[in-house]
This record gives structure tokens, sequence and C-alpha cells, in this order.
């Protein structure tokens, strides 16, 4: 039967006690200037989301990423319908500031949600970009009309149909401001 005894638990070092307003460890640096220094990082990183709600809606998006790298500023590009993913949309758009995203574009077109409800997941400032697609009416008045016309206290900045070149250029001087 065992006592227990032949194999005694090490004893560990009390952990020191965390003192809020005690001195700081040699080298340490406060929390607030540590939070900042990582926010001045220049990581590898991207700063700007372009979403849309198909791959139809590719080549009129990829024109965002074009600007954008022209102008230096990292981008990741994903594909998602706010009506057929509705899940993992709200999960990219809370976790986005998180992972250093600074901005996001989103395109979408018809009845074109994914601005808007990537506005009610986060904080971020989103830009969106109303798309023509196959069976558009009014020349993607309704894609228009469906991202500008938001309710109040939750904005989404709106670019002109298939313009999603503007909304690269917006959100570089979103970064820039
Ligand atoms: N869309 C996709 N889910 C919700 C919306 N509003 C949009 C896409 C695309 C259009 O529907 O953004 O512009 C047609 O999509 P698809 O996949 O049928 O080509």
């Amino acid at each position: 039967m065992s006592t227990g005894s032949e194999n005694p638990e090490p004893e560990l070092a009390p952990a020191p006690s965390v003192e809020p307003d005690g001195p700081l460890p040699p080298g340490a640096a406060p929390m607030s200037e540590t939070a900042a220094d990582i926010e001045d990082l220049d990581v590898d990183t991207p700063k700007v989301a372009i979403l849309m709600g198909s791959d139809s809606d590719m080549p009129a998006m990829e024109k965002a990423e074009q600007e954008l790298t022209k102008r230096g500023i990292l981008s990741e590009t994903r594909v998602m319908s706010a009506h057929r993913q509705p899940d993992v949309v709200a999960d990219y758009a809370k976790n986005a500031k998180l992972r250093g995203i600074r901005v996001i574009i989103a395109g979408a077109g018809l009845s074109a949600a994914l601005p808007g409800v990537v506005a009610a997941h986060t904080e971020l400032p989103v830009i969106g970009v109303p798309l023509t697609s196959r069976t558009s009416v009014a020349g993607g008045l309704d894609a228009l009309l469906s991202i500008a016309q938001m309710p109040p206290g939750v904005p989404v900045a709106c670019v002109g149909v298939d313009n999603a070149r503007n909304a690269a250029v917006l959100a570089a001087r979103i970064l820039n401001a």
C-alpha cells in the first residue's frame, strides 16, 4: 500500500505576490507603457481587411487590394456572406480589432448586408462597397441603399458603386489620420 512518502511532492516556492501599485521588478515597464509599445510595433500583420460576400465579387474587390499594395499597406482578403455564413462573419468582425486590423472594407451586391453586419460586431471603421452583380436592380442601387442606409449609431462609410479602389484610398487616409 502506498503511503505517499516514496515520491514526496517537491516543495514549491510561494508565488511572489503582485502588488498593483508596488515597486516593479528590475527592467519591467509599467503596464500602460507596455501596451503602448505593443501598439507601436511595426509588425507584419494586415492593417486592412477586405471582405466580400461572394467569389463573384472578386473582380471588383481586387482593386482595393491592388491600391493598398501600391501604398505599402498590408491587407488580407476574405470571402464571407452575411446571409450564407452569418456566424463566420460575426466571429471575424468580433476578432478583427484584437488581431491588429484597423479598417475593414466590405463589398457586397444585391441586399448587401455584409458591411452593416460587420459594423454591428466591431468598433473598427467599416467602408462599404456597393457592387453590381448578375441580378442587380437599377445598376447596383439595391446594394448602394443597403449599405448607405444604416440606422443611427451604427455607421458604415459608403463609396460609389463598384468603386473598391476608393475604399482603399479612404482606408489609407484613415490609417494616416
Ligand atoms: N451576397 C452574398 N450573400 C449575401 C449577398 N448580398 C451577394 C454577393 C454577390 C451577390 O450576392 O456579394 O454580389 C451574388 O452572389 P453569388 O454568390 O450568387 O454570385
